[in-house]
């Protein structure tokens, strides 16, 4: 498969912590007794904060995959998100909003004079596929450090633009993650732009996590202190409609 380092390696390295319900890999046998084995695993195993701060690898450019599959949405489908595509998305804002002193809308303008971070990762899809990318923008830290994060504030939602099979995609993480240093908002991929099917203008890069919590076509990051009141509760799209697990670690 071009574009993608197999999967094998991603099975292989993510074996104990498959901890994502996935029903296309959960119909094969392999996939089901792995998944059986992860769940226990997951149940039984707190992760230590050391562990939840480690860094997750990071690649020589020589290893980024030839081309970054899009997956889920590959667009929006809504006559202003074409329109802001063709205005080089000038109209685009970022809120940044909730359990926060200072509510911050930023423009693409802003975000690109932040402190940017660069990382070739490797995305993991609980499909079974790895794809090897560079990407760049401000860690997500920086946003929240300039928002001012209120006392009581226990998750950041990623809001999106798109809908996915009839639904607002959305997705959230506690603030370990949150303030990880390779949680960044990226709006570059491999040094370009972030392309239309991977989440342009904005996506989550969220690198400690598999990636169904990357959120693309990001329009705002919201401070709660549950989650409960947001989609169905669970804490995310996949989470509301196919019990993917919320805490989603590699
Ligand atoms: N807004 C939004 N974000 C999303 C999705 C989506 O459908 N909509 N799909 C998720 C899934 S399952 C994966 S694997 C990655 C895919 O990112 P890519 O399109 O850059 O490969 O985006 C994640 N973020
Ligand atoms: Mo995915």
């Amino acid at each position: 498969m071009s574009g993608s380092v197999g999967r094998r390696g991603f099975l292989a390295g993510a074996s104990a912590l498959f901890v994502g319900a996935c029903s296309k890999v959960a119909e094969t046998d392999t996939a089901q007794s792995l998944f059986s084995a992860a769940q226990g695993w997951h149940r039984k195993v707190h992760r230590s904060l050391a562990e939840r701060k480690a860094l997750a690898k990071e690649y020589p450019r020589s290893a980024i995959s030839p081309s970054f599959r899009g997956n889920g949405s590959r667009t929006v489908d809504t006559d202003a998100y074409r329109a802001s595509l063709a205005g080089g998305f000038a109209d685009w804002r970022l809120e940044v909003t909730g359990m926060v002193d200072t509510p911050l809308s930023l423009t693409l303008d802003n975000i690109r004079k932040l402190p940017q971070r660069t990382q070739i990762t490797r995305h993991d899809c609980v499909e079974g596929w790895s794809a090897i990318g560079e990407w760049t923008g401000p860690q997500l830290s920086v946003l929240l450090e300039a928002a001012g994060v209120q006392e009581g504030a226990k998750f950041v939602v990623f809001h999106c633009a798109d809908t996915y099979k009839g639904g607002r995609y959305y997705e959230s993480v506690d603030l370990i993650d949150a303030y990880h240093p390779q949680t960044i908002v990226a709006h570059k991929l491999n040094g370009e732009p972030l392309p239309e099917k991977n989440g342009a203008p904005l996506r989550m890069r969220i690198e400690r996590q598999l990636g169904y919590k990357h959120a693309k076509y990001l329009t705002a990051i919201e401070l709660v202190d549950s989650l409960e009141h947001i989609g169905e509760g669970e804490g995310g799209y996949w989470e509301d409609r196919a019990g993917y697990q919320w805490y989603a670690g590699i």
